[in-house]
């Protein structure tokens, strides 16, 4: 393991300060090369390298939400965490887990991550950390699948389970709200219906977004598997009948208002995607959930 040893070619669009530790009351955006639980088509672990390497090449206003990346705040790269793809697989993810609390001396929770996979595993790591501070968060989940089995193919903190590792965390206050989802087992959509965590229609999920207040902190955690295969095939896990940019803008253009707390896109598998669309797409994606973390004056809040 061997912590930011990765050499980022670039760092995100450009703007993004390369740094070695987590800064304080910026956002701090963070690589995790990591495929090794992926149970279908691996390729994951190139998803940071593939988003920097293209976003330099991207404008950075977004008509969106009509902000530019060049009049936020500093906001930082600090490289990838990478494990030795050599070593058992297990043992990669405890290392990265590790090796990202080593790289957080404090609590502090000005300090805002935006992880960029790696497959969606590695998600649990940052949700965790905001779970603790935050006990009252609420968890966005954009994703194809329902990811809420007890481990899948032996490993524990597998990416088909990650959200079902996250509730392993969650008191009484804190809410899950899952959207997009159109796969899952049986017993994954009986959970999901008994416990009202699955929006089925966009226009249900804005109107509780809505109605979140301004103070309460929310992490978004997106698999890039929401995204319709047509627009975005680049992925490990693609599932027919899924959502476009357009919704993605929308529920964006209600987090830009609200406290984003940390926020992870994962799953991309630019080798899968020949094309190289799948990593624009996703880099555009990054482009607004950076400029989300920020208000209207420029701070993350
Ligand atoms: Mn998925």
């Amino acid at each position: 393991m061997n912590n930011q040893s990765s050499p980022s070619p670039e760092t995100v669009y450009h703007l993004a300060k390369e740094t070695n530790s987590p800064q304080a009351d910026h956002l701090n955006i963070i690589g995790v090369s990591f495929d090794g639980t992926a149970c279908f088509r691996k390729g994951t672990s190139a998803g940071p390298t593939a988003i920097r390497q293209v976003s330099v090449d991207l404008e950075t206003y977004s008509p969106y939400l009509k902000m530019d990346l060049s009049e936020i705040d500093q906001f930082y790269d600090l490289g990838d965490l990478a494990p030795n793809a050599n070593e058992d697989v297990d043992k990669q993810w405890q290392a990265i887990r590790d090796n990202f609390s080593s790289l957080i001396a404090s609590n502090n929770e000005t300090i805002r991550f935006l992880a960029l996979g790696g497959e969606h595993s590695i998600s649990y790591i940052f949700i965790k950390r905001c779970l603790e501070i935050h006990p009252d968060m609420v968890l966005l989940h954009l994703d194809a699948h329902a990811d809420l089995r007890d481990g899948y193919q032996g490993y524990h903190y597998s990416h088909a389970a990650v959200i079902r590792r996250c509730l392993d965390h969650f008191g009484t206050n804190h809410h899950l709200a899952q959207f997009g989802i159109r796969s899952g087992t049986k017993e994954e959509y009986n959970w999901m219906t008994a416990n009202k965590t699955l929006y089925s229609d966009l226009p249900k999920f804005l109107g509780f977004l809505e109605k979140i207040p301004r103070d309460r902190p929310i992490y978004l955690t997106l698999d890039l598997d929401y995204f319709d295969p047509a627009f975005l095939p680049g992925t490990g896990t693609p599932e027919a009948g899924g959502e476009d940019f357009r919704s993605f803008i929308e529920i964006v253009e209600i987090l830009k208002n609200k406290k984003l707390v940390g926020a992870d896109v994962v799953e991309l598998a630019p080798n899968i995607d020949p094309t190289g669309n799948s990593e624009v797409f996703a880099a555009k994606v990054v482009r607004e959930l950076i400029l989300a973390f920020h208000g209207e004056d420029g701070h993350v809040r």
